[in-house]
């Protein structure tokens, strides 16, 4: 049964057997499954499995890295699989991207960058652990439209803050785009830092910037919210 597949890709990923969640995954898509469905509705949701273990104190750190490597290597294998069409769609614009200084998860930020990519944004992907000061100097370098922090740490949140500062008194928040995102950055703390956008996940996150190119002035204060799960 469809919904089995996905909740077995999801367990794999959990378990953080990165060989097997990989087959199964080019097994679902060579049965007809849409690589970005496989992602959301199967590999995805064992990140929540093993966080909600994390949380409650049932699974460790240890599993906690192999599951992100098999989370990994599944991403990898879904954006390899994605259609020449999807890869070529229009230049939207520049991107510079990075995960929030102090903070090594990836995985999202990852998702975010390659669907940005096959949706026509030039990305530059800063990587991990970003100084506040690396964005602005790429920035600059790369004369992004964009600039997306990500974080899944709340330790990490100020510096979101910093940066908000950072931009403003340097004039540059008028050249692009600030946006955030991330597990614990909520609307309310992107509204109240005045940041252009946030989104709740990366699809909703091409929306947001095509939003954002389309309509709207950087650094007007107003936040851009593009929340598909909102009811
Ligand atoms: C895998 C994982 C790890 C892996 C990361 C591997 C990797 N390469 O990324 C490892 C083992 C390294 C790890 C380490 C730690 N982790 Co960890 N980890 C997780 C876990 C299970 C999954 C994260 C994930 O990949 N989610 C899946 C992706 C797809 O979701 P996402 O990142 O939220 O991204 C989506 C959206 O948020 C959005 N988005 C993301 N970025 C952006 C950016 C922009 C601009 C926009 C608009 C949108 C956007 O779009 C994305 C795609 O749809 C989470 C629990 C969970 N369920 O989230 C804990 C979790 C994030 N970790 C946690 C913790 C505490 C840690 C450690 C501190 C543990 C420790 N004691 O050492 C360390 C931190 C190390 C560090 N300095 O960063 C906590 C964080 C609590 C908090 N709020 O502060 C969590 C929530 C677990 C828990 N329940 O306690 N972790």
């Amino acid at each position: 049964m469809a919904d089995d597949l996905m909740k077995r890709i999801a367990e794999l990923v959990a378990e953080g057997d990165d060989v097997e969640s990989v087959k199964l995954v080019k097994q679902a898509i060579a049965d007809g499954y849409k690589p970005m469905d496989v992602l959301t509705e199967g590999a995805a949701k064992g990140m929540d499995i093993i966080g909600e273990a994390y949380d409650q104190g049932e699974a460790y750190l240890p599993e906690l890295v192999l599951s992100g490597d098999a989370m990994t290597a599944v991403v990898e294998v879904i954006f390899e699989e994605l259609n020449e069409e999807e890869k070529a769609a229009n230049k939207q614009g520049t991107v510079v991207i990075g995960q929030a200084k102090g903070d090594v998860h990836d995985i999202g930020k990852n998702i975010v960058s390659a669907l940005l990519a096959v949706n026509g944004f030039t990305v530059v992907d800063l990587g991990i652990d970003v100084e506040v000061k690396t964005f602005y100097e790429k920035a600059k370098e790369h004369k992004a439209d964009i600039v997306g922090m990500s974080t899944l740490l709340t330790t990490s949140l100020p510096y979101m803050e910093d940066a908000k500062r950072y931009f403003a008194d340097t004039g540059v928040d008028k050249n692009f785009f600030f946006i955030v995102g991330g597990g614990p950055v909520t609307t309310e703390f992107a509204t109240e830092l005045g940041v252009d956008g946030w989104s709740r996940n990366a699809f909703d996150c091409v929306e947001l910037c095509k939003e954002l190119m389309a309509n709207r002035k950087p650094g007007s204060g107003e936040t851009l919210i593009v929340d598909s799960e909102a009811k």
